[in-house]
């Protein structure tokens, strides 16, 4: 009995002891350094444009999960301009953001920047595509996809579909953006990949930016110019799509006289491929949101993330697009 009694004014003691430390504690917070921290995270946001149908999906997964996250989201819209790119992350430095994350429209150009933000303490999340900076401290992670691979998957598959071709079989190739990372790297793969096959023959291949507009107006200048074309090879879907209109003007058939291959497997693309317009699309993920979100408090609470860290990702022939789109969110 006696013994239970003292065991329970121990207790209660160390509580007082906890509550009276925890308070103290407390006090000090408020009481030195004067940091405006509320607790809540602010991120900076630097979105490439609103070019295709991926990028609105991002754009969507980015705002929702921030939301659900409880972080605030300043938001800036760059149309595929780096400039206003440099411009909204000086403002985010400037207004002294906890992090700042962007996708960058180009691969080159960004050291001077990044290191203003480093100098200021802020650390920057690359998402989606990535630089070419040779110090790679200026920035905590880059999440995104493997570029690359998604042109090799394309290729391969394109290898695989024409093994039994005897004579030349004519490539057109629409690149994203010039200068981008997804650009350079799907054209890497793609190239790579088909060089197994000599009959496999770029014959033309121009950026289209990842429009829809600039898929038609490059689709129809190939076709003016190259009487055979054989097989298409898009960056994105939105440009696929585009070209799909000026084949059909010219009085083919896509997807039959022309083979074409797009990346992404947006809805709109993968209706195209259900269809039987499209042949295949590798897929590539713009529901980077979450992961990004997860990212952010990670590293404003100091913690070290993997340097790199890639989507999963998958591919689609017409018959797997058809068993996929009802489920198909963006
Ligand atoms: O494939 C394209 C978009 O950077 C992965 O940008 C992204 C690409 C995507 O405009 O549709």
């Amino acid at each position: 009995m006696r013994k239970m009694r003292t065991q329970r004014a121990i207790a209660v003691l160390a509580s007082v002891l906890l509550i009276g430390g925890v308070a103290a504690c407390g006090n000090s917070d408020t009481g030195g350094g004067g940091s405006k921290d509320d607790g809540k995270i602010t991120m900076g946001f630097s979105q490439v444009g609103a070019e295709s149908g991926w990028r609105t999906a991002n754009t969507t997964s980015i705002k929702e999960s921030a939301a659900a996250a409880g972080i605030e989201l300043k938001f800036d819209d760059a149309q595929q301009k780096q400039e206003n790119q440099i411009k909204a992350i000086r403002n985010y430095i400037q207004q002294k953001v906890d992090v700042i994350a962007f996708s960058p429209v180009v691969e080159s150009g960004w050291d001077t920047v990044l290191k203003e933000a480093k100098d200021a303490g802020i650390p920057v999340i690359l998402t989606d595509r990535s630089v070419d900076s040779a110090d790679k401290s200026l920035y905590k992670t880059f999440l995104g996809s493997d570029f690359v691979k998604e042109g090799k998957l394309a290729g391969e598959w394109l290898v695989e579909q024409k093994k039994g071709a005897t004579g030349p079989v004519n490539i057109v190739e629409l690149q994203g953006n010039t200068g981008a990372a997804p650009a350079n790297d799907r054209k890497k793969g793609f190239g790579e990949a088909i060089a197994a096959n000599p009959n496999l023959k770029i014959i033309a291949s121009q950026p289209g930016d990842f429009t829809r507009a600039g898929g038609k107006q490059v689709m129809e200048q190939f076709l003016k110019a190259n009487p055979k074309i054989d097989v298409l090879f898009a960056h994105n879907d939105d440009m696929g799509l585009g070209a799909l209109e000026a084949i059909t003007a010219a009085g083919k058939v896509p997807g039959k006289d022309i083979t074409i291959i797009t990346v992404d497997a947006v809805k709109d693309g993968m209706q195209a491929l259900a269809d039987g317009k499209f042949n295949f699309i590798a897929e590539c993920s713009p529901l980077l949101g979450p992961q990004l979100m997860d990212l952010a408090k990670k590293v404003h609470a100091g913690e070290t993330v993997p340097a790199r860290i890639e989507t999963e990702e998958t591919t689609f022939t017409q018959e797997q697009a058809k068993e996929a789109l009802p489920n198909r969110k963006y």
